[in-house]
């Protein structure tokens, strides 16, 4: 932009997170090159400057004359201390790598502990079981799961037969595609993602929209709610924020001493934030006081089921790579028909059922099955060895073969027809299946690699990911930023909004087992069932391959069982 004119010199200075006095801006503006003085202005100005005085562009201009200023140039990265570790996340103890239980006949697994567990039952389900009546939608019974070769309950010594009328399972997830890719449904789905998040956030801030803030006077208190658009370090450290709305964009800056500043950190491009503050003096740009996050309350309070019933939640079980652990699975499938998994009656799979076909450079050197098709037949017989009567969801994650864009849609009716053991429900990524009164946000986790990629290690690891499903949960959205990693679909509404808080949040993909409480949210990452790969051995991926997290959905708590 050339700056020929006093308003572009104020607007280049805004950009750059910076307020100026008229004076400044006019002598920069009357300067032989207004942008090299700008720059000459910006390399010399005090780190912490905030206001631009004339006497500070006379300074550097003056300095300008001899040559080569050596003004260091201020640390780009803000100096907020880090937060550190969550305190409501428990230790992921997955550490017993003592000899585990390889009897093929369904001996204990070892148990990990889980988060609030008290160790007892209250007993509170026994004298409410069965009283919830009806039967969950379509398919709904052990007793429906006719597949020839299942195992169901009758032929299981140990297993009862579970309360099967008391179940209840709902699916949410599953739409009709409307998006054709054209650029106006990404216009629509960004608005509708827009519209849809800043209502909680509005009911917190007095916000303007942007282009009433254009045009009110300086120093006055104002909010604003929008899209982070862009997130940029100004010369001297700090944080420039630009936040667009459906009236048009607004500069924003924190100020890296702020004890807020370190959220600029968690901040991902087109998530929806709003600011609180003040406006410069000539109004041009926010300084920000505080920064709120749509978020989910910390008063939610999940809901749960009137029985002792629980549900084992797992992932990326990848059948058809060779490094598919056949072994831990079987003994998985085992154990479920003893006794000891007897509450178990429900079974959640959060894609990447099948190593797929071509997904990443050389996979083919490490297929089992090269056929994606013989793939699901060979899932689905591993799917034949859980018991019958275990009502099973199943989402489909990046390997599996429908489209990558989010949100997937469900397996079409020919892989259904091969998973066809157990009558399991299929639906889309991401979905919320609803079990006895218990949400269950299942998103399979693409997005996690880009909030571990994006943010410190502290706020988002391989070795936590149960704290980059936090920063979703926070976010109130499971893919917010678009066009990087994650391939984001454009539909007339945004379906990877987080509408309604979940009671549990199960997610896989990144292959580590992880697991604690975000804001009473039980929030689990489910591991694998699949040895480390030759490319994650590249870059030191060591998975946590064979756990099955076991939620015991009268209580939300978690017991975590090794198969391995
Ligand atoms: O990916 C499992 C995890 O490993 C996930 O964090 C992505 C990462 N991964 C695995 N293979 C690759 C390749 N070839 N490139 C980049 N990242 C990879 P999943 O997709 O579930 O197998
Ligand atoms: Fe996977
Ligand atoms: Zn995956």
């Amino acid at each position: 932009m050339p700056l020929e004119t006093p308003v572009h010199v104020a607007n280049a200075l805004a950009n750059q997170g910076y307020n100026a006095d008229p004076d400044a801006v006019t002598l920069i503006a009357a300067a032989e090159d207004p942008a090299a003085a700008l720059e000459r202005t910006l390399e010399t100005v005090p780190d912490d400057a905030v206001k631009l005085t004339a006497d500070h562009v006379s300074a550097a201009l003056d300095r300008s004359q001899s040559l080569d200023s050596t003004a260091p140039k201020a640390d780009p990265t803000p100096d907020g201390t880090p937060a550190g570790p969550d305190p409501s996340n428990p230790t992921v103890s997955t550490g017993d790598t003592s000899p585990k239980s390889t009897d093929a006949d369904g001996a204990s697994p070892v148990e990990t502990e889980g988060v609030g567990r008290d160790g007892e039952r209250d007993g509170r389900g026994q004298s409410v079981a069965g009283s919830s009546g009806e039967r969950g939608g379509p398919g709904g019974s052990a007793a429906s799961s006719v597949a020839s070769g299942t195992v169901d309950a009758s032929s299981t010594p140990g297993r009862d037969a579970g309360d099967a009328p008391a179940r209840s399972v709902e699916v949410d997830g599953d739409f009709a595609s409307t998006g054709t890719g054209e650029y106006e449904d990404f216009v629509a789905v960004f608005r509708d993602r827009y519209e849809t998040l800043s209502g909680t956030l509005r009911s917190r801030v007095n916000h303007r929209p942007a282009d009433a803030l254009e045009s009110m006077p300086g120093n006055n208190d104002a909010a604003l709610v929008g899209m982070v658009s862009d997130i940029r370090s100004t010369a001297s450290g700090h944080w420039l924020v630009e936040l667009e709305d459906t009236t048009g964009t607004f500069p924003c800056l924190v100020m890296k001493d702020r004890e807020f500043a370190d959220l600029v950190d968690e901040l991902l491009l087109d998530e929806v934030v709003a600011v609180e503050g003040s406006l410069a003096d000539d109004g041009g740009i926010l300084f920000v006081d505080a920064m709120h996050f749509p978020d989910v309350p910390r008063t939610h309070d999940p809901s749960t089921a009137d029985r002792e019933v629980e549900a084992a939640l797992i992932s990326d079980v990848h059948v058809g790579s060779q490094e598919f652990a056949a072994d831990a699975w079987h003994r998985f499938a085992d154990w479920l028909h003893t006794p000891e998994a007897e509450r178990i009656e429900y079974l959640l799979v959060a894609g990447d059922m099948v190593e797929g076909v071509g997904v990443y450079p050389d996979q083919d050197e490490e297929l089992d099955i090269v056929d994606i098709y013989e793939q699901y037949e060979a899932f689905n017989e591993h799917l034949k060895a859980v018991p019958g009567d275990m009502e099973t969801v199943m989402i489909p994650g990046n390997h599996d073969a429908v489209r990558l864009a989010e949100p997937q849609p469900a397996f079409d009716e020919e892989l259904r027809s091969i998973m066809s053991a157990h009558d399991a429900r299929i639906s889309a990524n991401p979905s919320t299946v609803t079990v006895e009164g218990v949400d269950i946000l299942m998103y399979h986790g693409v997005s996690l690699d880009e909030v571990i990629a994006e943010l410190p290690d502290e706020k988002a690891s391989y070795d936590d990911p149960h704290l980059a499903m936090y920063q979703l949960l926070k976010k109130r959205h499971v893919a917010p930023q678009f066009g990087g990693k994650t391939r984001l679909a454009p539909e007339e509404e945004d379906h990877l909004v987080i509408e309604e808080v979940p009671d549990v949040f199960h997610a896989g993909h990144v292959h580590k087992l992880g697991w604690g409480k975000y804001h009473n949210v039980l929030t689990i990452n489910s591991g694998c069932w699949q040895e480390q790969t030759a490319f994650q051995a590249s870059v030191n991926i060591d998975p946590d391959y064979g756990y099955a997290p076991v939620v015991s959905l009268d209580t939300l708590d978690l017991t975590v069982r090794d198969f391995t």
